[in-house]
């Protein structure tokens, strides 16, 4: 090998050892990278859920009836607390409904529509009781009903304490009405709220009812007969809540 042959392959050596020098300098710098994906904005969500316990009895205490659903969307015109037909002096009755409003808490409101006293023709016994009005029933003058708050011993509803949505009247549960069913009617079109409701947590209200053993012939045939809705909003951002108009 001449020397200028030598000379160029030294050259191309060095060319050679100083590019591996810069590519490993290049390949050793410190790095890092932060990384966002998915960024998203979604609605929040408010759904009110009704369930229902509903029995009627007679005066022995034998079951005349019931209607049991659990959680849902109520139908309208489908789904009832009370559907009784041939109720007769003595019986008496008792339904356990409950609230429950998913993902959000909520404000929550409710009043009677569509209330209606049936005289449904007059019978010759209610003639003779001294019933002189064929456009309206008298059952609404006669029909008790009691509502209390079936939260238990500590009046705290979703703790799941003793007596909680057993749908029996404890001493320690607040009663929030008491009277007959005419003064039920007073919450027609009135609602009542706002009542605060925790997301998740169960409701129950009890709705005791009885036709009393000294209801006379003035009822025979007479209906009393009502439409409930339930109105929910959301509590967060909202400190002033009116009912619906
Ligand atoms: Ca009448
Ligand atoms: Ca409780
Ligand atoms: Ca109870
Ligand atoms: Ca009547």
């Amino acid at each position: 090998m001449n020397r200028k042959i030598k000379s160029i392959l030294g050259s191309i050596l060095v060319i050679a050892m100083v590019t591996a020098m810069l590519t490993v300098g290049t390949k050793s710098f410190f790095s890092d990278l932060e990384v966002s994906t998915g960024n998203t904005f979604t609605a929040g969500t408010m759904d009110l859920k009704i369930d229902c316990n509903s029995k009627w009895y007679d005066a022995a205490g034998n079951e005349k009836g019931s209607i049991y659903f659990d959680e849902k969307d109520l139908i309208a015109g489908e789904d009832k607390f009370f559907n009784w037909d041939d109720i007769k002096p003595g019986d008496h009755g008792e339904a356990t409904i409950s609230i429950h409003v998913y993902d959000n808490d909520a404000w929550g409101w409710l009043h009677l529509i569509d209330v209606k006293n049936d005289e449904n023709g007059l019978m010759e016994p209610e003639i003779a009781a001294g019933d002189n009005t064929t456009d309206e029933g008298e059952m609404n003058k006669y029909l008790q009903f009691m509502i209390w708050r079936d939260w238990g011993e500590d009046g705290i509803p979703g703790t799941n304490d003793e007596g909680e949505g057993d749908n029996i009247l404890q001493d320690t549960e607040e009663i929030v009405f008491k009277g007959t069913a005419a003064d039920l009617a007073g919450y027609e079109c009135n609602w009542l709220g706002p009542y605060e409701l925790k997301a998740c947590v169960t409701y129950y209200f009890g709705i005791a009812w009885q036709l009393p053993f000294d209801t006379g012939n003035i009822v025979q045939s007479d209906s009393f007969s009502f439409g409930i809705e339930f109105y929910v909003e959301q509590i967060a951002n909202n400190p002033n809540p009116q009912p619906p108009s």
